[in-house]
């Protein structure tokens, strides 16, 4: 099982605030991997199991950025 999520993410301004994403949301449980585009404003992350996108969301803020109002 493996199931794709787009997560729309404000704040980024550089490549190095992406990379701090990427990494923050590939280290949630579940998560297989995580592709943040800058341009874009949104994560596009690849779960393994269901129910993470809570953890994921969580650990966006944890790094100091907040999700986006787009769906
Ligand atoms: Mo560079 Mo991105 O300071 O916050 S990491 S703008």
């Amino acid at each position: 099982f493996s199931s794709t999520e787009s997560i729309p993410i404000t704040g980024m301004t550089c490549a190095s605030c992406v990379l701090r994403v990427e990494r923050a949301i590939a280290q949630v449980p579940g998560v297989v991997e995580a592709s943040v585009n800058l341009a874009t404003e949104r994560a596009e992350v690849i779960y393994e199991t269901v129910g993470q996108r809570s953890a994921v969301v969580a650990a966006i803020r944890r790094s100091g950025y907040e999700i986006g109002s787009t769906t």
